[in-house]
C-alpha cells in the first residue's frame, strides 16, 4: 500500500536501538542464539552465521549442524558451543533432527535456521516442523527459505515473531515471481509481503529493504558490491539473532544488522579493496563497527 513508514537507517536510529552494557550484567543478560545450519560442503556458512551471532553481542552461541561436519565446526569455533544433528546420506539434516532441534529451541532465546543446509525432502519436512512447533523468534535464511517457496501460508500459523532474510533470488522463489519482477519493486513486493505474511523481512542487495508487519519501512544505503561474495549474507543471519537475543524486537533487531552489516563490508572494502573482500574480512570489521555504537 502507500501508506507505509518510510525511514532511512541512520547512525542515530541505530545508537538508540543499541543494548546497552551499564556494568552489572551477565552472559544470561544477553541471550543465548541457537544457529540450526550447514551440510556436507557447507560448514562455512554455519560457522560464519554462528560466529557473527558471537561477535554481536549473543552472551551464548550453540550451533547444531549434520554430525558429518560436526568435527570441522567444533575444529573451526572456539567461543561458540557445537553439538551434531541426524543427517542423510546426502549429508543434510535429518527429518529424525526435529525433536532435539525444538528442544534446544526451547532453552533459547532466539533461533537461526537455513544457512547452508542444502536442500531435499528431510530439509523441506524439516523447517516446516520447526516452524508450526517453535515458540522463539526465529531468522529464516538461505535453504530455510528456499524450503518455504510455495507454502507461504504458513507463516501465519507461526505465533513467534519471524524474520525473513532473503536475497532477490530466495524472494523470487518465495513469492513465485522473477527475480527481474521483485528488482523493479523492490519496496513495493517487501512492504506487501510483509504485512500479508505477518513477519519482518529483510530484501538484501543493493539498498536493502527492511519492512515490518506495522507498514514500517527501513531503507539502508551503507554496503558496497564487495559484499557480493559467499558467505556475506549468512553473517548477516547471524547478527540479527545475536541482537534479537539481547532484547531488541524483530524489526529493529533487523534495521540495526543491515545497517552495521554495510559498515562492515565498508570497512573491510577499505582495508582490503572490494575485488579480494571475503565474508571472514566483514566478520573481522564487527568489532571496529561496534566498537563505535558503544
Ligand atoms: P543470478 O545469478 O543473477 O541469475 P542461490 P546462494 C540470485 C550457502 N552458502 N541480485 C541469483 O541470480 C547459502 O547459505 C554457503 C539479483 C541466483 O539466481 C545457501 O544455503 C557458503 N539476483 C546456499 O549456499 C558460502 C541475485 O539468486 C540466485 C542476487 C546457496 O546460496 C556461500 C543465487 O542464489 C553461500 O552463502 C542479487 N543481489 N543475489 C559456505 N562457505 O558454506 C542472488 N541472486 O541459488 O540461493 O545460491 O545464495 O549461493
Ligand atoms: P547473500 O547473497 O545471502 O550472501 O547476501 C549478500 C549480502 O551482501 C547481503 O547482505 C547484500 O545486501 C549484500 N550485498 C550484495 N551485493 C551488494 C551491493 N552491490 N551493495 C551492497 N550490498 C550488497
Ligand atoms: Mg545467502
Amino acid at each position: 500500500g502507500n501508506s507505509n513508514n518510510r525511514y532511512l537507517i541512520t547512525d542515530q536510529l541505530v545508537r538508540n536501538w543499541w543494548p546497552r552494557r551499564t556494568g552489572n550484567e551477565h552472559k544470561g543478560n544477553f541471550g543465548r542464539v541457537l544457529v540450526i545450519a550447514g551440510s556436507r560442503g557447507m560448514s562455512g556458512a554455519a560457522v560464519l552465521a554462528a560466529t557473527a551471532a558471537a561477535r554481536s553481542g549473543a552472551g551464548l552461541v550453540t550451533l547444531g549442524v549434520p554430525a558429518g561436519i560436526h568435527d570441522i565446526a567444533e575444529n573451526k569455533l572456539t567461543e561458540v558451543m557445537t553439538f551434531p544433528l541426524p543427517q542423510t546420506d546426502r549429508g543434510t539434516l535429518s527429518i529424525s533432527a526435529l525433536e532435539e532441534i525444538l528442544d534446544r529451541a526451547s532453552n533459547s532465546d532466539v533461533l537461526a535456521l537455513g544457512p547452508g543446509l542444502g536442500t531435499g525432502p528431510d530439509i523441506a519436512e524439516l523447517v516446516k516442523e520447526v516452524l508450526l512447533h517453535l515458540e522463539k523468534p526465529c531468522v529464516l535464511d538461505a535453504d530455510a527459505l528456499n524450503a518455504l517457496a510455495g507454502k507461504t501460508e504458513l507463516f501465519k500459523a507461526v505465533r513467534p515473531d519471524l524474520v525473513l532474510t532473503p536475497h532477490p533470488g530466495e524472494m523470487a522463489r518465495l513469492t513465485g515471481r522473477t527475480i527481474e519482477q521483485i528488482q523493479n519493486d523492490r519496496l513495493g513486493v517487501t512492504a506487501e509481503k510483509a504485512v500479508q505474511w505477518g513477519v519482518v523481512i529483510a530484501l538484501k542487495g543493493a539498498g536493502t529493504v527492511v519492512a515490518g508487519p506495522d507498514r514500517t519501512l527501513y531503507i539502508n544505503n551503507t554496503g558496497n558490491p564487495g559484499m557480493a561474495a559467499g558467505g556475506s549474507g549468512d553473517i548477516l543471519t547471524g547478527m540479527v539473532a545475536g541482537f534479537i537475543a539481547q532484547g531488541l524486537e524483530a524489526l529493529p533487531a533487523t534495521a540495526a544488522s543491515v545497517y552495521l552489516h554495510g559498515l562492515a563490508g565498508d570497512a573491510a572494502a577499505r582495508q582490503k579493496g572490494m575485488a579480494s573482500l571475503l565474508a571472514g574480512d566483514m566478520l573481522e570489521q564487527l568489532p571496529v563497527v561496534f566498537k563505535e555504537m558503544e
